[in-house]
């Protein structure tokens, strides 16, 4: 299990609050079939996903996108035990949809690169690793049912 400090937990925190769930998710999420074609065979049910606009302006992407950001809001009041809450998501990734757990890691991946842009001034190195550490503790424990 992770362990964040009071520090990391305070900088993603004071991040969070200024970040809004749509643009960041809308991007992010977006950012992941661009830039990783396959993970387009998730997205049947979206609609039009041929351009990078029709994938920015789509609007399932968008309500999508609105439920990944919020549940890594849920995330961060729950940095200190991330597997339970995440316990029926990772059965859905998992068990259900069968999201290989490398994609989860590349969305976090995603979501870092848009908050670098957003928000440039304050990501510091201090900022980055704070956040990492939690895309990537958010991606474990939405892996953990996929061994
Ligand atoms: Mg997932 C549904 C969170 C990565 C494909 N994802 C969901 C839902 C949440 C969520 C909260 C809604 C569950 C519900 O309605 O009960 N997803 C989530 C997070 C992350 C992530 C926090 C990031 C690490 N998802 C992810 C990736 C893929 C994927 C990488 C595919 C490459 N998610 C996916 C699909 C659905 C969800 C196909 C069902 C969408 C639908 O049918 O509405």
């Amino acid at each position: 299990m992770v362990h964040f400090t009071t520090e990391e937990k305070a900088a993603v925190a004071s991040l969070w609050a200024k970040v809004n769930v749509e643009v960041v998710g809308g991007e992010s999420l977006a950012r992941l079939p661009i830039f990783c074609p396959w993970t387009q065979r998730f997205c049947d049910s979206f609609g039009n996903l041929c351009t990078e606009s029709a994938i920015m302006g789509n609007s399932k992407v968008k309500a999508h996108s609105r439920k990944v950001l919020n549940s890594f809001g849920n995330a961060i009041k729950h940095m200190d035990d991330l597997k339970g809450p995440f316990a029926d998501l990772s059965e859905l990734h998992c068990d259900k949809l069968h999201v290989d757990p490398e994609n989860l890691r590349l969305l976090g991946t995603m979501i870092l690169i848009v908050l670098a842009t957003h928000f440039s001034k304050e990501f510091t190195l201090q900022m980055q690793a704070a956040w990492q550490k939690l895309t990537n503790a958010v991606a474990n424990a939405l892996a953990h049912k996929c061994q």
